[in-house]
């Protein structure tokens, strides 16, 4: 009998200076679960700390309520564990699921520590700790500030060189430390560029967001590519520039007759309901292509979306006990065998990263109507995907 509930974790890490929106992004993307009125068929989304969930909710009330936006955080990372929870756990389906729970760790950390250097030996040692739990993402977001480009409107380039200049410098400060043991094996290997206060450019696509970056900072993304590149183990297996994404945690509107006074509408988010989506699929997808294509090595494919598997499992048709055989043939298998079993499984993947258009959209309903909750939701995640590239909020490469 499988450990109960079996859960699947999956971390995200947002890079963003100090003011860039990040703990507003995560308020905003719990708060409304917790909403009376808050209704998904499929999942409930829970903090896994019960303080830490009303501490962010209580962040999401005062600026539905009182237009009153969060601290500035400037001593302490925190780290959110969320479980979306998938329901219908007493059914058939849901006893031969390869996992129940779909862990979200969120950190969220001063963006100050990017920018001031730490101011004793202490500060300095939980700044690396902090972005060695960081850096077990699979995907980070970058996030460039959206209130920051309109003050640099017209002089853009200078905003985004030091972003990026910023970026690398916080990474190369901490090389010494992060490198003790050599090349980085776990390491995000999807680096998307994501605009936060999207809701300043209302005719903003997520193309104009790229002409921008690639016009201004090309130079500045490639030196932050190489420099990444430098940290881990098979740069081949790595994107950055490559993702591009909207994101407006809320409508803020000043008004007019008193400019102090902003008004936050919740309800008139951009991007949000793709996190799950982008840190559950993306990592598979991004596997599967480089596998095609370079020579990955074992560690590295583990490391990356490790579990891919089982969410291929999931989100197939494919029996999860033929998938749990593999896995168990490659556990005993030698180090060369398990490269060959490795190579015998992405076709396997390939077909579940692949599922796209009418095909997927028939795979949903169908598991709807089945009530296989966890095939529902994972087919769920990549129609929202698509529906993300087709709105223009996401951008990902063919
Ligand atoms: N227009 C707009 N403004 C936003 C949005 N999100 C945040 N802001 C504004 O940006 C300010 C800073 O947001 P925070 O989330 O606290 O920034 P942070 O990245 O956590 O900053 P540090 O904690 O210092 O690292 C907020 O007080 C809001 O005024 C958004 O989606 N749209
Ligand atoms: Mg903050």
């Amino acid at each position: 009998m499988a450990k109960f509930p079996r859960v699947r974790e999956q971390h995200v890490a947002v890079f963003g200076e100090s003011g860039s929106g990040k703990t507003v992004l995560v308020s905003s993307f719990f708060g409304p679960t917790q909403e009376g009125s808050y209704d998904n068929d499929l999942w409930d989304l829970v903090a896994d700390d019960i303080g830490n969930g009303h501490r962010l909710y209580k962040n999401f009330l005062r600026m539905r309520d009182l237009s009153a936006t969060p601290q500035p955080d400037r001593f302490k990372a925190s780290t959110y564990y969320f479980s979306v929870k998938l329901k219908g756990g007493d059914t058939d389906t849901a006893k031969k699921r390869p996992f129940d729970v779909l862990r979200l760790a969120w950190h969220d950390y001063p963006g100050e520590w990017f920018e001031a250097e730490p101011s004793s030996p202490l500060e300095r040692e939980r700044r690396t700790d902090t972005f060695r739990s960081l850096l077990r993402s699979d995907v980070a977001l970058l996030l460039v500030d959206g209130q920051k480009l309109l003050d640099h409107r017209g002089d853009e380039q200078l905003y985004l060189k030091s972003l990026m200049f910023s970026f690398r410098q916080g990474l190369l400060s901490m090389k010494d430390d992060l490198l003790e043991d050599g090349p980085i094996v776990e390491f995000p290997r999807v680096w998307i560029l994501a605009l936060s206060k999207a809701d300043l450019f209302p005719d903003w696509d997520v193309d104009t967001f790229r002409d921008l970056l690639i016009l201004n900072a090309a130079e500045d993304i490639e030196q932050l590519r190489s420099t990444i590149a430098d940290f881990i183990d098979t740069p081949a297996a790595l994107s950055i520039g490559d993702d591009f994404l909207l994101l407006s945690s809320a409508k803020f509107e000043r008004e007019s007759t008193s400019p102090q006074t902003i008004d936050i509408d919740l309800t008139r988010r951009i991007g949000l309901d793709l996190v799950l989506p982008v840190a559950s699929i993306l990592p598979l997808q991004r596997r599967v292509q480089w596998q095609e294509k370079h020579d990955i090595p074992l560690k590295v494919l583990d490391s990356l979306a490790d579990g891919a598997e089982l969410l291929a499992a999931a989100l197939t048709n494919e029996k999860f006990a033929t998938v749990e055989k593999i896995l168990a043939k490659m556990v005993k298998a030698s180090p060369g065998g398990k490269g060959k079993i490795a190579a015998a499984a992405l076709p396997f993947l390939a077909d579940a990263a692949r599922l796209v258009g009418p095909k997927l959209k028939e795979m949903n309903a169908q598991a709807r109507m089945q009530r296989d909750y966890l095939r529902a939701a994972l087919t769920q995640f990549k129609l929202d995907l698509e529906q993300g590239v087709d709105d223009k909020v996401i951008r990902n490469p063919k």
